[in-house]
């Protein structure tokens, strides 16, 4: 059963959040991955938002670009973590998705990473260090990649 929700706000999104993909799938974390627009899906938005919970999922990970209102207005209909990733899809390179996504009013959190692919990356970790608190063999897998990194 897939922990972490996955949702990108355009098909045209993907490449850019595939390092988050693929960090999930090394750390051993099962995932879904979505594609709902905040503006263009709002319905579906909300019955995901709502739902997600009740089918099993323990952290949603939410990207998209622009004005970027989907985190944000995932994390209105669930109780469950949200990280954000802001996109640099449009013409002010993710700046305005990074604002959109860190500048949440207080009271409906979103955790926001940085801007494309590093931020992807990092997404996919953040949601490794949440889940971790409660399985243990994410926390694992984690600390051996904390170790590696080490490494160099
Ligand atoms: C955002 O606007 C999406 O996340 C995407 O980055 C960008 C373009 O999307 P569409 O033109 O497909 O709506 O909402």
């Amino acid at each position: 059963m897939a922990l972490v929700g996955v949702v990108i706000g355009s098909k045209s999104d993907a490449n850019m959040i595939q390092p988050a993909l693929d960090m999930l799938q090394q750390l051993g974390i099962a995932y879904e991955l979505s594609v709902i627009s905040g503006h263009r899906n709002p319905e579906t938005l909300r019955e995901y938002g709502l739902k997600a919970e009740g089918r099993g999922f323990e952290v949603i990970i939410a990207a998209a670009g622009g004005a970027a209102h989907l985190p944000g207005i995932m994390a209105s209909w669930t109780t469950l973590p949200v990280i954000g990733i802001p996109l640099p899809s449009s013409e002010l390179d993710g700046i305005d998705a990074l604002l959109s996504i860190a500048q949440m009013p207080a009271g409906v959190p979103v955790a926001c990473v940085g801007i494309g692919t590093s931020g992807a990356k990092n997404a996919a970790l953040l949601a490794a260090q949440i889940l971790g608190t409660k399985h243990g063999e994410i926390a694992e897998a984690y600390r051996k990649y904390k170790t590696k990194l080490a490494e160099g």
